[in-house]
């Protein structure tokens, strides 16, 4: 058994930025060559497969590929595609976030599910929309098409269409409302249920416990400021999150301190704004690496 683990990413696309991200945040030192559908990690015994994002469901659920990133629409679709193929969501991964959405010609009298009765509905994602649809108890034809489904209903295709929407500025363009959420999407690490062997469970495990790191970081910010005694508790008030700040003298000013915290949410401008006119000075806010708990 190969004791190397394989991971299927997007080579190019909405998840392929962000995959390759994490994983060098996660410590993997590898170069991405534009023509290599291989890359071997230099540090750690995996090997990185670069496909198109359809493809990384089969290639995880046929033990091609031990593990891979994927968005959890095409993976849904995959598995009731193949359900009999099983496999194993590790975590999720906070990005390539979407929705996917019943969307529905401006002009057209919505009241529900059972407006679509009937409708002929375009879309991708065909027994996504089929399993939805059947949970509605509602009839309808679907129009498989595999890219540009928001233009089916203005060529008079499709009487609506079930499609991912992130801004939801494609669909404005094209005049539709979206109507229904079918699924709520992110990217997600996956592994497959064929046998491993102990070390590429290993590394499975390294992994999860880097990205947790890695996005638990990602959440919060480290503040440091000075501040006048007398608003040092009304200042730390206004900071989100923030437990047992690390106050010190400021040397040479005995009326003032200096403030470190790490805040668990993000940081507002108007937050600061605040804190600035209660007294605070010298304000920086610094991104968090890695946080190991
Ligand atoms: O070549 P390959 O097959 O690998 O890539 P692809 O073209 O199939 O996928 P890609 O790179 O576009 O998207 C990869 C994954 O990103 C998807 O499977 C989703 O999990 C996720 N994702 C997140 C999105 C979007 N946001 C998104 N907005 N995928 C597609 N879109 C499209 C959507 O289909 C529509 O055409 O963007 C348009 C709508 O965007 P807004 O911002 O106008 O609402
Ligand atoms: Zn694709």
């Amino acid at each position: 058994m190969p004791s190397r683990l394989r991971l299927a990413l997007q080579k190019k696309g909405r998840l392929a930025q962000d995959s390759i991200a994490l994983l060098e945040r996660c410590g993997l030192q590898f170069h991405v060559k534009e023509s290599a559908l291989l890359t071997h990690v230099n540090n750690f015994p995996i090997d990185l497969l670069f496909v198109r994002d359809d493809d990384i469901p089969t290639l995880v659920f046929d033990g091609l590929c031990d593990g891979g990133i994927i968005g959890t629409n095409v993976l849904l679709e995959a598995s009731l595609r193949f359900p009999d193929k099983k496999y194993q969501s590790i975590l999720t991964l906070d990005n390539a976030h979407c929705r996917l959405v019943i969307a529905v010609p401006e002009g057209m009298n919505y009241k529900g599910p059972s407006s679509l009765e009937g409708k002929r509905i375009a879309t991708s994602y065909p027994l996504l929309l089929t399993e939805y649809l059947k949970k509605q108890h509602v009839s309808a034809p679907t129009l498989i098409l595999s890219g540009s489904v928001e233009v089916a209903p203005r060529m008079g295709m499709a009487d609506a269409i079930c499609d991912l929407v992130s801004s939801g500025q494609t669909l404005e363009e094209n005049k539709l409302i979206p109507v229904e959420t079918v699924l709520e999407s992110q990217a997600s690490l996956i592994r497959g249920e064929h046998a491993i062997t102990p070390e590429q469970h290993d590394l499975f495990d390294m992994l999860a416990r880097r990205i947790s790191a890695v996005q638990h970081a990602a959440k919060r910010k480290y503040i440091a400021f000075h501040a006048p005694k007398s608003a040092l508790k009304e200042i730390c008030e206004q900071l989100p999150g923030v437990e047992s700040p690390t106050v010190l003298p400021l040397p040479g000013d005995p009326d003032k301190v200096v403030v470190h915290v790490v805040s668990t949410e993000g940081v507002f401008w108007k937050t600061l704004e605040t804190i600035q006119s209660l007294g605070a000075s010298s304000i920086l806010i610094l991104p968090i690496e890695k946080i190991l708990e």
